[in-house]
C-alpha cells in the first residue's frame, strides 16, 4: 500500500480577487503535492475559498451584491486563475457549500457534546477585517494586526473552552515538526504561555454564516467554520461511506502551510477544537512569511497587489512559479518585482535550463541523428564530475525540498545546471562534432550523453515547481510523459542510448525589456488612481479631493463617475499627527466600519470642531501611508484660492453611510 500524503492550503477569503499573494502559498503546496504524487504517495491536495463572516456580508453590501454572488463571483475567479497557474488541487472547496455547513454543524455538535461549548456573554473588541476578537482592547484602539479601528461588540454567544487546552498545546509545541519554522512555534509557545481565555465561537448581530445547530438565531464564528473545511472536505460528518473511508484515510493532515499572519488561528485554535472533538492532530503546520510589494504586505486593503494574470500573459505560469520558490526564502518575507522577476527569468530559465536543452539537443539532432548517442563511460575526471554533481543534487534537492527550503533546493539543481554549461563550453562539442577520426566521434557521444543525462535530472527535479516547460523538455527528450516518472529512484546513467528525441522547440523565449514595462502599464491601469497625492505633498495645498478648474477639466461619462464611491461619514475622533502641521488623524464611521483618514485640515480646522460632524468621503479609494499611518479613503472638501480647504457637508439630515450619486 502506498504512503498517503494530505495537503492544504488556507481558504482564501472572497472580499478580494486573487493576487501574487494568495498564488505564492498555493504554488508551494500544489510543488509539494506534485512532488509528493511522483514518489509515489497517494496524494491529496486540498484549496478552496472562505466565505461567510461579515467582512464578506459588508464586502458584497459595498459592491451592491447578496453575499453568495459576491462569493460565487470571486471564488469562480480563485478556480479560473488555478487552472491557468497549473494547480493540480484534488477538491476545491467552497465554505457555503452543503456539504461544508452540514459537516461543520456535525462538529460543532461533537465538541458541544463532549462539553467544550456553553453560553455566555461578549463584550470586547473586534477586528472584521481579520475576523479577530483582540482580547484587552479598548473601544477606539486599532487591531493590533491590520492596525484598523476594532469594533466594539457586545453579544450573547457560545463560548468554547480554549483554556481547558493550555498545557496539551504546551505539550504539543514540544515536538519540533508541529509547528514550522522555529520562530512561529516560539511565538506560539509564548503566546500560549502567557494563558489562554475561553473563545467566543458564534456570532449573533449578522446573519451571513453557518446556523448553531439548533440554536439558528446564532451563525458560527467564520474561522471555525473556515478552519473546519480542512476536514468537511475529505469527508468528516458525513454519513456516506466512500466519504467516511475518505477521511479515515487522508486524515491528520500531513502538511497544513498558512501565512505566517494566521498561525494563531492555525496553531492554537485550529489543535484545540480537534482535541475537543478528539480527532487526531495535523502532523505539521508550516508558515511562510509575506510577500512584499513597495515595502509592505502585498494585500488589498494596502491597495499594493499585483494581479498574477498579468504575469502569466507575459511569462506564463512557469515562470510565476519558479521565480517565486526561488526568489523567497522560505519563512521569510520576500519583496517582489517585475525587475527582478525578468532577470531571473533571463538568467535562470532563459540563459540557464532552457539553452542547456536547445543547445544540446539541437547537437544530437545534428551530429547523432537526433538519437542520443552511446557513452564510452570513459572515465575523465571532467565526465565523472558531472555524474557526481548530479548523485550529490538529487539527494540534497530531496533533503532541502523536505525541509521546505525551495529556494536553495532550486540554487542547488542550477549549480547543476550552470556545471554542465561549462562542461560544454569546455569540451567543445561544436569542434569535435567537425572532426571525423573516431576517437572525437566518441568522445562526442560521451560529452552530449552527459549533458543530456544532466539535462534531464534537472528537468526530473524541476518538474514539480515548473510542471509545463519540465513535462515540454521531457518530450523533446524523447522520454514521453514526464507524469509516469518514478522520481525515487531517478538517478544518473538512466537515459537510454537510442532514445530518439522529439521536436525541438523553445521552451524559456527570452524577456526582452519591454516585458517589465508591459506588466507594470498592464498593473497601472488595474490600479484606482492616488487622488490623495495633495494629502502626501504637505507642501502644496494639503487636504482633500483636488478641484479641477472647470476651463481645464475633461469630460468623463457617468460611468466613470459611477466608479468613485463616495459616502456619508461621521468623525468620530479627530486629533492632530504629531510633528505635522497640517494633517489631522480622523476616524470617520461610514455606516459599515469606522475607517482612519489622514487629512492635510489642520491649519483650517480645529481637531474638536470635527467631532461629530457629517462629511463626505471617497470611501473605494486605495489606502496609503502617511507618516507611517494607513490612510484609509479621503475626505471631500473645496479648495479655495487661499488654499484653505472648506469641508463639502449637508443643510438636511442625512443617515451615515448613505452613498453621493
Ligand atoms: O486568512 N504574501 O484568507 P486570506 C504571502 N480565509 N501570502 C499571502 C499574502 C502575501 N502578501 N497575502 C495573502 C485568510 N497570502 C483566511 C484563511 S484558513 C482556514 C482561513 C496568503 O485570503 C497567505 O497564505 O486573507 C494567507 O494565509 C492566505 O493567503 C489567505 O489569506
Amino acid at each position: 500500500m502506498s504512503k498517503k500524503f494530505y495537503i492544504t492550503t488556507p481558504i482564501y477569503y472572497v472580499n478580494a480577487r486573487p493576487h501574487i499573494g494568495h498564488a505564492y502559498t498555493t504554488i508551494a503546496c500544489d510543488t509539494i503535492a506534485r512532488r509528493q504524487r511522483l514518489l509515489g504517495a497517494d496524494t491529496f491536495f486540498l484549496t478552496g475559498t472562505d466565505e461567510h463572516g461579515q467582512k464578506i456580508e459588508r464586502a458584497a453590501a459595498a459592491a451592491g451584491k447578496t453575499p453568495q454572488q459576491y462569493a460565487d463571483e470571486i471564488s469562480s475567479e480563485f478556480r479560473q486563475l488555478w487552472k491557468r497557474m497549473k494547480i493540480s488541487n484534488d477538491d476545491f472547496i467552497r465554505t457555503t457549500e452543503e456539504r461544508h455547513i452540514k459537516r461543520t454543524q456535525e462538529l460543532f455538535r461533537r465538541i458541544r457534546d463532549n462539553g467544550f461549548i456553553y453560553k455566555g456573554t461578549y463584550t470586547g473588541q473586534y477586528c472584521v477585517s481579520d475576523e479577530l476578537y483582540v482580547d484587552g482592547a479598548q473601544p477606539g484602539d486599532p487591531c493590533p494586526t491590520c492596525g484598523r479601528i476594532t469594533e466594539t461588540v457586545h453579544e450573547e454567544n457560545y463560548f468554547f473552552k480554549l483554556s481547558a487546552f493550555q498545557d496539551k498545546l504546551l505539550e504539543l509545541y514540544a515536538n519540533p515538526d508541529f509547528i514550522r519554522p522555529e520562530t512561529r512555534r516560539n511565538e506560539v509557545a509564548s503566546f500560549v504561555q502567557s494563558g489562554l481565555r475561553d473563545l467566543s465561537i458564534t456570532r449573533s448581530t449578522f446573519s451571513w454564516g453557518i446556523p448553531v445547530p439548533d440554536d439558528p438565531k446564532q451563525v458560527i464564528y467564520v474561522w471555525f467554520d473556515a478552519l473546519a473545511n480542512y476536514l468537511t472536505a475529505i469527508g468528516y460528518g458525513s454519513s456516506h461511506s466512500g466519504a467516511q473511508e475518505a477521511f479515515r484515510k487522508y486524515w491528520p493532515a500531513d502538511v497544513q502551510m498558512i501565512g505566517k499572519e494566521i498561525v494563531r488561528f492555525h496553531c492554537v485554535y485550529w489543535p484545540a477544537f480537534l482535541m475537543a472533538a478528539g480527532l487526531p492532530l495535523p502532523n505539521a503546520i508550516v508558515a511562510h512569511g509575506w510577500l512584499l510589494f513597495e515595502e509592505s504586505k502585498m494585500s488589498k486593503s494596502r491597495g499594493n497587489i499585483v494581479r498574477t494574470e498579468t504575469i502569466l500573459d507575459v511569462l506564463g505560469a512557469d515562470a510565476l512559479r519558479y521565480f517565486l520558490l526561488r526568489e523567497v526564502v522560505f519563512g521569510q518575507d520576500g519583496s517582489f518585482s517585475f525587475d527582478a522577476l525578468v532577470q531571473r527569468y533571463n538568467s535562470d530559465l532563459a540563459n540557464g535550463l532552457g539553452n542547456l536543452a536547445s543547445r544540446t539537443l539541437t547537437m544530437i539532432n545534428r551530429y547523432f541523428n537526433g538519437e542520443v548517442p552511446y557513452s564510452s563511460h570513459s572515465g575523465k575526471p571532467a565526465d565523472d564530475a558531472i555524474a557526481q554533481a548530479a548523485h550529490r543534487t538529487i539527494r540534497e534537492f530531496r533533503t532541502l525540498f523536505d525541509q521546505f527550503q525551495f529556494s536553495r533546493a532550486l540554487e542547488y539543481a542550477w549549480t547543476l545546471v550552470a556545471a554542465v554549461d561549462k562542461y560544454i563550453v569546455e569540451n567543445e562539442p561544436w569542434a569535435l562534432g567537425e572532426k571525423k577520426d573516431e576517437d572525437s566521434r566518441s568522445r562526442l557521444a560521451t560529452v552530449l550523453y552527459t549533458a543530456a543525462e544532466a539535462l534531464r535530472i534537472a528537468t526530473a527535479l524541476a518538474h514539480p515547481v515548473m510542471p509545463e516547460a519540465t513535462a515540454n523538455i521531457w518530450e523533446q527528450l524523447g522520454l514521453g510523459d514526464i507524469q509516469k516518472l518514478a522520481l525515487g529512484e531517478l538517478a544518473w546513467g538512466q537515459l537510454p542510448q537510442g532514445t530518439k528525441l522529439g521536436q525541438i522547440q523553445p521552451v524559456f523565449p527570452r524577456a526582452d525589456k519591454s516585458a517589465v514595462e508591459r506588466m507594470q502599464t498592464m498593473e497601472d491601469q488595474q490600479r484606482v488612481a492616488p487622488a490623495a497625492d495633495v494629502v502626501a505633498a504637505p507642501a502644496q495645498t494639503p487636504a482633500v479631493a483636488p478641484t479641477p478648474g472647470p476651463a481645464t477639466s475633461e469630460k468623463i461619462s457617468i460611468d466613470d463617475f459611477a466608479k468613485v464611491e463616495l459616502r456619508v461619514g461621521l468623525v468620530k475622533v479627530a486629533e492632530r499627527v504629531p510633528k505635522s502641521d497640517k494633517l489631522l488623524r480622523l476616524e470617520i464611521d461610514i455606516g459599515s466600519e469606522v475607517r482612519q483618514v489622514l487629512a492635510g485640515i489642520a491649519e483650517a480646522y480645529a481637531p474638536e470642531t470635527l467631532v461629530g460632524r457629517k462629511v463626505v468621503i471617497v470611501a473605494n479609494l486605495a489606502p496609503r501611508k502617511l507618516r507611517g499611518m494607513e490612510s484609509n479613503g479621503m475626505i471631500v472638501a473645496a479648495s479655495l484660492d487661499g488654499g484653505k480647504p472648506v469641508l463639502a457637508g449637508f443643510l438636511e439630515d442625512v443617515p451615515v453611510g448613505a452613498r453621493l450619486k
